[in-house]
């Protein structure tokens, strides 16, 4: 059976397309699910978003069990979840970091992921297209580790 990939986004994500266009863009989160989910083609794709900590790690846990490989936004927890990092560092498979902005441009309190010491990659600034890079990335890595 082929293990699903998780793309797991954090606070606020759900409200993307409606402010900050020059930072986040005008693409809305049910298009980018869209986008992931056409990139993936036939390999199965679980899109979720929370603004609660708690449902993000349980997510995490899912996967743990089930999951391919995890794609995550964690937006502002990427900074302060160190229960996020220690769930993701659980995680046997490949992990991709993703940022709609680059983070390392913004301010200093964006600028150190804690997210990045679990990850196998990290993708920022590339818009909502990183989702697509992500998704395409994602599926190498998996195909790469099944040969
Ligand atoms: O660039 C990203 O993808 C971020 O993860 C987004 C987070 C921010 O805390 C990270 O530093 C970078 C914030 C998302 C805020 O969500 C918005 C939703 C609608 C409009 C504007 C922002």
């Amino acid at each position: 059976m082929t293990k699903p990939i998780y793309v797991l986004n954090g606070p606020n994500l759900n409200r993307l397309g409606t402010r900050e266009p020059e930072i986040y863009g005008t693409t809305t989160l049910a298009e980018i699910e869209a986008m992931c989910r056409r990139a993936a083609g036939k390999h199965p794709l679980r899109f979720h978003q929370s603004n609660a900590e708690h449902e993000i790690i349980d997510w995490i846990h899912d996967a743990i069990d089930q999951g391919g490989g995890i794609i995550i936004n964690a937006a502002a927890y990427t900074f302060t979840s160190l229960a996020i990092l220690d769930a993701l560092k659980m995680f046997p498979g490949p992990i991709v970091e993703l940022h709609i902005s680059n983070i390392h441009r913004r301010e200093s309190m964006y600028r150190n992921s804690l997210v990045s010491q679990a990850a196998t990659a990290v993708i920022v600034g590339l818009g909502a297209n990183g989702y697509r890079a992500a998704v395409a990335a994602m599926l190498e890595l998996i195909n790469r580790k099944a040969k």
